[in-house]
């Protein structure tokens, strides 16, 4: 971020305002329309809690360009690393001659990514392509080739891992055939499922419908994410990870961890595994590990990692060198900033306040999350009927009012902020003010 961009909200003309409409006109008729647009909005500038626009509009970041940003917008350590980085070298491709930067980030997952075996790292672009890796990976250790997979997950948009996404509309429809051998079980969903069904009773659930429908010994890998994102936010119980682990272990599966939105300190530990201890044999990143350069990895047990034979893995650009400074300087940030500690205070912060929301409105069904990864499911009042129309007239006039805010969810009626962690307090508090009241001029 410039030194010189204000930690301020700011409306300046009607949003979009008319450079930003001049814009999305130009959009429209250049970028295929299946690249849809949250926010109409042109960005310029951003840092701190902030993101600027064309027309000078200021608005309060809870979205982070979807949990990307953690470490803030042109995080000075970064901008400092890429810009030493940019004039040394841009690209040679790692697997042509390597460089140090892309070694020193695998062995920094090495150490920090859950448990303390033996691990070794390959680096990918995005987190699908990370996802992809995981999987060509498990099969070529497990010699088998079942995926399974969960209610409500989303992996991404290529062609494997849209057949492990969870939702149709807008991930995967009319753009089938999907890849085969993936198989979705029943999540823990605390809000939605029966109030018997603890943490251990998901999983024996989950692990029923694995055993029936798959069996172990077709199965390679079970995928998934801590906390799911774009499926809602939803929180498993507790107990249910680290039981399912545990069944991979006993059963020689690949217990795959992806945290491409949950890793690096978004949610109050440097990764979700780590609130219950779990440990992945493989664990997928991305998203937040490069303060906003595209770069992912898959990291694990070494004998897994090491089942591909020699240049069985690869590609062009991954862990491109750019990147790879990038991340070693967010890296560097999390620790320095103690940015872990931080999400646990915007946690704690958010909840207090949201929770008092909840308490005098009743189309707040749930608030949940942990860190900076926090969220509310709106119903009609009364029941646990989903309400994404509410979703949208509260998302739509936080817009209106300079507050960039995401919605999510299967049935698109959950609210998520993912501030980044650069934020202060003072725009976190305007930002929910702003939010408590949309929830009041949204009437039902
Ligand atoms: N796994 C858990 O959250 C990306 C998707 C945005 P890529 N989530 C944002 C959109 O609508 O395309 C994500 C994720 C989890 C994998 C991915 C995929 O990461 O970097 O978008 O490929």
């Amino acid at each position: 971020m410039s030194a010189t961009l204000e930690q301020r909200r700011h409306l300046a003309t009607e949003i979009p305002g008319p450079r930003s409409r001049e814009l999305m006109a130009r959009k429209s008729a250049a970028v295929a329309q299946g690249i849809g647009t949250t926010m109409p909005v042109f960005a310029v500038e951003a840092g701190g809690g902030i993101v600027k626009d064309v027309d000078g509009n200021s608005f309060i970041d809870l979205g982070s360009g979807i949990a990307v940003t953690t470490v803030g917008n042109s995080a000075p350590r970064v901008v400092e690393a890429v810009r030493e980085q940019v004039e040394a070298f841009t690209h040679t491709c790692f697997m042509v001659t390597p460089y140090e930067g892309y070694v020193a980030v695998a062995e920094a997952l090495n150490r920090l990514t859950p448990g303390d075996h033996d691990k070794k790292s390959a680096l990918f672009n995005s987190g699908a392509e990370a996802v992809e890796n995981a999987i060509k990976i498990a099969r070529a250790h497990t010699k088998k080739q079942a995926v399974v997979v969960f209610d409500h997950a989303y992996h991404g948009r290529t062609n494997l891992t849209m057949a492990m996404t969870a939702k149709s509309m807008p991930y995967k429809s009319g753009f089938g055939p999907f890849a085969p051998e993936v198989y979705r079980a029943p999540l823990s969903y605390p809000f939605r499922d029966d109030k018997q069904v603890d943490g251990q009773a998901a999983a024996r659930r989950a692990i029923d419908v694995i055993e029936k429908q798959v069996g172990s010994g077709n199965l390679a890998a079970v995928v998934i994410e801590p906390i799911q994102g774009e499926g809602g936010f939803i929180v498993p119980a507790d107990g249910f990870l680290p039981a399912l682990a545990e069944w991979c272990t006993a059963n020689g599966v690949v217990f795959i961890a992806d945290e491409v939105q949950t890793g690096f300190a978004r949610t109050g530990d440097l990764f979700a595994c780590d609130h219950e201890g779990v440990v992945p044999d493989l664990i997928v990143t991305a998203k937040g590990i490069a303060g906003g350069l595209p770069l992912s990895a898959v990291t694990g047990r070494a004998e897994i990692m090491d089942a591909s034979h020699v240049s069985g893995l690869g590609g062009t650009y991954g862990g491109n060198p750019l990147a790879c400074a990038a991340a070693l300087a967010t890296i560097e940030t999390i620790e320095a900033e103690g940015l872990v500690e931080r999400a646990r205070e915007v946690q704690h912060l958010m909840l207090d306040r949201l929770h008092r929301l909840q308490a005098d409105d009743s189309r707040i069904g749930d608030v949940r999350g942990r860190g900076a990864m926090i969220a509310v499911e709106l119903v009609r009042p009364g029941t646990t009927d989903p309400d994404p129309e509410l979703a949208r007239a509260v998302a739509a006039s936080a817009h209106q009012a300079g507050v960039i805010v995401l919605t999510c969810g299967t049935y698109g009626n959950v609210l998520r902020f993912l501030p980044p962690l650069a934020i202060g307090d003072e725009l976190l508090v305007e930002a929910l003010d702003i939010l408590t009241t949309a929830f009041q001029e949204a009437t039902a």
